[in-house]
């Protein structure tokens, strides 16, 4: 039954490394400031984080109490579109709200 085949003993096959890496994620932060209702950065954060009002209400408190808060964590482009999208809310109802990202 058994046939004695020839086995291949020269040939080394490269095993290829996963080629998908976990992309890196930045911080969206709000920061506080003197002017910009609590009520406007609560609507914000429910508008373009999709935050519960009791979540948005408490990262809003805790922006105002310590300077600043994350909103969330995006890949760049996101983050870049969030900071974006927030920052043009803020100018067009004339608020000085200041959006910022860094690397997480
Ligand atoms: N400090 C603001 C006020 O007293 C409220 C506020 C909270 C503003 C968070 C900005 O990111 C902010 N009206």
């Amino acid at each position: 039954m058994s046939k004695n085949l020839p086995i291949d003993t020269d040939t080394l096959v490269q095993v290829s490394k996963p080629k998908l890496k976990k992309p890196r994620l930045y911080k969206v932060v709000l920061l506080n400031d003197d002017y910009t209702p609590m009520e406007f950065v609560v609507y914000v954060l429910r508008t373009y984080f999709n935050m519960q009002e009791e979540l948005a209400v408490a990262i809003m408190l805790k922006v105002h109490q310590s300077g600043s808060g994350v909103c969330g964590r995006f890949t760049r482009e996101i983050a870049e579109m969030k900071v974006r999208d927030v920052l043009e809310c803020a100018r067009l109802h004339e608020h000085p709200l200041q959006c910022t990202m860094e690397p997480d």
